[in-house]
């Protein structure tokens, strides 16, 4: 079986979203970043990997997949036809791999990840705050009436949602077709079943310090 090193509410969520939506099973095994350790296995996290990030997927020979880019779409291709991800020799794919990168370097990496930060103080988040702004008047401006790339829900929109949900306790306030793009997200039961897991576990967890 699959494992996922995880934290709660982190990037992390878009693969258990993925996972769930492709009704795979898989272990979740939760991270303390403050402790640096693996709750459930007693691991360091140094010893889960060396990039001390989640996502960490196991495979099923033992190797370790890490990189929300490349951890959502193994899991996508292992659930063919649905519409996690388009096929590998489909074109559409090339446009899958330009979201996920684009929401792990504009909105992941260069906004939320120092965001989030405990060392980032005010003036710091406000500064991050005005700069994202253009990121988010772009993605309103690219988002239809479905998801990313078309009709399915796929890990690109994933990632996007996990992002989004987070932008939202930055005092961004997110365009209309955004939210609403969120709240299609939402309505995919499995989706939504994977957020309430992780939102639920977040209230007893120990804090980031
Ligand atoms: N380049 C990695 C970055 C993953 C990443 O930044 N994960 C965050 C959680 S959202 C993390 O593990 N943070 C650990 C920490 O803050 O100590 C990827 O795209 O998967």
């Amino acid at each position: 079986m699959l494992k996922l090193y995880y934290r709660p509410m982190a990037c992390s969520l878009a693969a258990r979203m993925a996972l769930m939506q492709g009704g795979i099973d898989a272990e979740y095994l939760p991270v303390d970043f403050t402790t640096q350790t693996s709750l459930k296995d007693g691991l360091s996290f140094a010893d889960v990997t060396a990039k001390k990030r989640v996502p960490v997927l196991i495979l099923p020979d033992g190797s370790k997949l890490t990189e929300n880019a490349a951890v959502l779409q193994y899991i996508a291709d292992l659930a063919p036809g649905s519409g996690l991800a388009p096929a590998a020799d489909d074109p559409g794919r090339y446009r899958l791999q330009e979201w996920l990168s684009f929401v792990g370097t504009e909105v992941h990496k260069a906004f939320l990840f120092p965001y989030f930060r405990p060392e980032t103080d005010d003036d710091t988040k406000a500064i991050l705050r005005d700069r994202v702004g253009e990121t988010v008047a772009y993605m309103s401006k690219q988002i239809g009436d479905a998801f990313l790339l078309d009709e399915k829900f796929s890990v690109a929109d994933a990632y996007l949602l996990w992002a989004l949900l987070l932008v939202r306790f930055t005092g961004i306030e997110l365009p209309d077709n955004l939210t609403d793009f969120l709240k299609r997200c939402m309505a995919i039961e499995a989706v939504a079943a994977a957020v309430a897991i992780e939102r639920e576990e977040m209230q007893s967890f120990p804090p980031r310090t």
